[in-house]
C-alpha cells in the first residue's frame, strides 16, 4: 500500500527507483520464512517496503546544543555557480536506510537521539580515544562550504554544509604510518532506527576511504547545514562529505572512525557486490547496473543536465587515482 502525498518536487517514479529495489527484494526472498505471507508478498515492491515498517513513536524535538555555534563562516575556495537547492529538498527527499528504505524518513528520524553523542577513534592510532561530539566541535573551528551532492539514483542537489575538514579529524586521531584506510561506522541501535529491525542488511553502516583520499581537503565532515545544525534525516550530528563520489559514501550519523591496514568490505559492497564498490567515483560513462550515469536530475528544478567526471571535481581529485586504473574506479 503506497501512501502517496505528491509535492511539487517529486520526481517521476521510474526516475526514482531507489537503491535497494533490487536488493531488497532478493534479500525478501531469501528471508521469506521469517515474513508473514501476506506482508512478504505486499513488499515485494521494495520501495513501499519501509511504509510496512512498525513506526517508532516520535520524540520531543530535543534543542540541538549547538545550535550558537551556527551560521558559520563560507570558505569563499567552495562557491559554485549555481543555485542552492532549496533547504525544504534535502529536509523532506533523502536516503537514510536507518529509518526506512523510502525517501521519506524525515519523520523517522526524529526517534535519533544526538545526545549524548560519543565518537570513538581507534585502530590504528598513537592512542584510542572517545570524544563527545560538543567536545569535538569546541576543539574545531567551523566553516561552511557549498558542495555539490550527487547519488547513484541520479539525482543531485547543490548543499550549504556545515563543518571541518576530514583531515583535521585525522591529525587529532594521530594514525600510525601503517594505517592506509580510515574505516567510518553509524551507529546500530533498533530502538530508535526501525530500519534496523530488517536484519537482512548488514548493520551497522559503514563506509571507508584511503588515508590520501581522508587527506585531501574536499573530504568534509559535516555537523551543519542550511546555517544550523544538520538536521536528523541528513546525518545529525555528524556525517561525511564526498563530494566526488557517489552519495551512499557520504555515511550519515557517525560514532565511530577505525584506522586500518585493510580495504573495508562496506554496507553497500556487502549489499550488494555486484553494483556497488569501494571507490564509486562519479563518471558519466561508467553505467550503475540499474541507472545511467550520464545525466543527472537536479532537484529543486527537475532539470537533467550532463554528469561531470569526479562530479566536477576532477582538479581536486583526479590525482589520488594515479596509478589505480586497473581498479574498479568508478562503481
Ligand atoms: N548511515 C547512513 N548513511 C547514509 C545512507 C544511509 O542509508 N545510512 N544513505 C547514503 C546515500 S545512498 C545518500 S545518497 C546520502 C543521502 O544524503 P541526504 O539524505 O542528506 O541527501 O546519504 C548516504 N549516507
Ligand atoms: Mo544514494
Amino acid at each position: 500500500m503506497l501512501i502517496k502525498n505528491p509535492k511539487r518536487w517529486d520526481l517521476p517514479e521510474r526516475m526514482a527507483t531507489p537503491e535497494d529495489v533490487f536488493l531488497n527484494r532478493r534479500a525478501l526472498i531469501k528471508t521469506a520464512g521469517l515474513i508473514a505471507a501476506g506482508t512478504a508478498l505486499a513488499g515485494l515492491s521494495a520501495c513501499d517496503d519501509g511504509q510496512s515498517m512498525e513506526e517508532a513513536t516520535p520524540t520531543v524535538p530535543d534543542v540541538d546544543p549547538s545550535a550558537s555555534l551556527y551560521p558559520v563562516p563560507r570558505n569563499e575556495s567552495y562557491k559554485l555557480d549555481q543555485p542552492i537547492t532549496p533547504e525544504e529538498f534535502n529536509l523532506t527527499y533523502n536516503n537514510f536506510y536507518e529509518f526506512g528504505s523510502h525517501k521519506t524518513i524525515a519523520e523517522n528520524a526524529q526517534n535519533l537521539r544526538i545526545r549524548p553523542w560519543t565518537v570513538t577513534i581507534d585502530g590504528m592510532v598513537e592512542a584510542e580515544m572517545q570524544i563527545g561530539i560538543d567536545d569535538l566541535l569546541a576543539k574545531i573551528p567551523l566553516e561552511e562550504r557549498l558542495y555539490r551532492h550527487r547519488c547513484v539514483e541520479a539525482w543531485s542537489m547543490t548543499v550549504p554544509w556545515s563543518g571541518f575538514p576530514l583531515s583535521q579529524l585525522v591529525e587529532l586521531a594521530k594514525p600510525l604510518s601503517s594505517a592506509k584506510y580510515v574505516v567510518m561506522e553509524t551507529f546500530n541501535d533498533s530502538s530508535m532506527a526501525s530500519g534496523q529491525k530488517q536484519t537482512w542488511w548488514p548493520w551497522p553502516y559503514t563506509e571507508g576511504v584511503t588515508m590520501e583520499e581522508a587527506m585531501n581537503d574536499l573530504a568534509f565532515l559535516v555537523t551543519g547545514a542550511y546555517g544550523k545544525p544538520v538536521a536528523k534525516q541528513m546525518g545529525a550530528p555528524l556525517r561525511l562529505a564526498l563530494p566526488w563520489k557517489y552519495g551512499f559514501k557520504s555515511i550519515k550519523s557517525i560514532v565511530k572512525f577505525h584506522f586500518t591496514d585493510k580495504r573495508p568490505t562496506t554496507f553497500w559492497m556487502q549489499s550488494g557486490p555486484r553494483e556497488y564498490g569501494f571507490w564509486a567515483n562519479v563518471n558519466p560513462d561508467v553505467p550503475h547496473p540499474r541507472w545511467s550515469q550520464a545525466s543527472e536530475r537536479v532537484l529543486g528544478t527537475n532539470e537533467r543536465v550532463p554528469t561531470l567526471l569526479y562530479n566536477g571535481y576532477a582538479e581536486e581529485v583526479a590525482g589520488l587515482y594515479k596509478g589505480l586504473e586497473g581498479e574498479r574506479l568508478y562503481m
